[in-house]
């Protein structure tokens, strides 16, 4: 496969949300073993050699794969809809984090908070830019700031991904600030 951008996301397609696709089992924290991949990639036409996908996992935008320390296995770093036990630490997060939406979703938003959906965790951001473009990825982005100290000392966990992405179950309505939507 000569696209680099449709090899990543074929990449997250498999490892985040359908490995069957390709034949392929995740162990349960979300690995494979490298070799297994790319031979299961070969046999599906899309083959890579082991250089490129270092490659592309280095290069990649967000960091979105991770290669164990011994080089041998892969996974996705989040965003999965399978079920995998990504090992995360709950973690103090910062007074405030951003989530970005579209105005669509915004009476929803009001009325239920920010909800999961097909994802394991609710995805928020340090900075006001990440949302701003992750927002963008469905029209206009509308930053919704979200009083994460205020969930944490209410007793809801955070993590925080290898990638720099803070997740969290749910953010309920009452900890959400509406004012510049
Ligand atoms: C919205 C990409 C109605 C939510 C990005 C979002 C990010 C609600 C959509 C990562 C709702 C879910 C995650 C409610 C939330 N009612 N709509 N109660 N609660 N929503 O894609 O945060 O390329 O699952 O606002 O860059 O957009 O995958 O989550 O619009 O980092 O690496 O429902 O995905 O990264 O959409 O994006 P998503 P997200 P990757």
């Amino acid at each position: 496969m000569a696209n680099r951008h449709a090899l990543s996301k074929f990449l997250s397609f498999v490892l985040r949300h359908h490995p069957e696709a390709i034949g392929l089992e995740l162990a349960a924290d979300g690995s494979v073993e490298i070799d297994a991949l790319l031979a299961a990639l070969a046999r599906h036409d899309k083959t890579l050699d082991r250089a490129t996908l270092e490659e592309l996992v280095a290069s990649s935008d967000k960091q979105r794969f991770a290669i164990s320390a011994d080089g041998t296995k892969i996974r996705a770093n989040q965003g999965h809809s399978i079920q995998v036990e990504l090992g995360l630490t709950p973690l103090a997060p910062p007074a405030a984090l951003f989530h970005g939406t579209v105005a669509r979703f915004l009476s929803s938003i009001r009325a239920n908070g920010l909800l999961k959906g097909e994802r394991h965790h609710v995805h928020l951001s340090e900075s006001r830019e990440v949302a701003v473009a992750v927002g963008s990825r469905r029209g206009k982005a509308i930053v919704l700031v979200v009083d994460a100290a205020g969930m944490a000392a209410s007793g809801f966990e955070f993590f925080r991904s290898d990638n720099g992405v803070w997740l969290t179950e749910q953010v309920p309505p009452n900890f959400i600030d509406f004012a510049h939507t």
